[in-house]
């Protein structure tokens, strides 16, 4: 008797589960951060993005981060330009895919711990239509792109200490 009620539970759980994902308008895929070197205070994670109809995510959250801001970036020339953003809308129907080097990620800002490759975490992000949805983040060892090869854009404290205008030198 106690098994088949466990069965039962775990069956109605896994059916809440369901529902709630049909139900929301955004979907979350391929969740991944990049490793970070020594003492980095920042992190940054990358993810793709959809929604059936227009969404916009307003928020996220990581407990391996004091806080998780939605950042977008883009060259000027030979600066790497980043900005933080309030807010990020999904046009419905279209795949919005995060990346390094370019556009929108989310930066894991103070983080608590190193992120190792191979490790992952929970990252929760909130839409104003389909609410909270929780992924897993993947850490991998992930080279930037360009010139530099390795070069770290999101290198600790100083690289990041003011958002709005601040100039990241691209290094060659
Ligand atoms: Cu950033």
């Amino acid at each position: 008797m106690k098994l088949r009620l466990a069965l039962t539970s775990a069956l109605s759980l896994v059916l809440i589960f369901a529902a709630g994902m049909s139900r929301a308008q955004a979907t979350v895929d391929g969740a991944y951060a990049r490793a970070t070197v020594g003492k980095q205070a920042n992190g940054a994670a990358y993810l793709q993005l959809s929604a059936k109809g227009d969404d916009t995510l307003l928020s996220a959250s990581a407990p391996v981060a004091n806080r998780v801001e939605i950042h977008t970036m883009r060259m000027d020339g030979d600066v790497m330009k980043m900005r933080a953003l309030d807010k990020l809308e999904i046009k419905g129907g279209e795949k919005l895919q995060m990346q390094p080097g370019a556009g929108a990620h989310l930066m894991l800002m103070g983080l608590k711990q190193p992120l190792k490759a191979g490790d992952s975490f929970p990252l929760t992000l909130t839409f104003r239509k389909a609410g909270k949805l929780t992924v897993e983040v993947k850490v991998k060892e992930i080279a930037m792109p360009g010139k530099g090869g390795d070069m770290p854009h999101h290198s600790g404290q100083a690289g990041h200490a003011g958002h709005e205008g601040h100039e990241h030198h691209h290094h060659d």
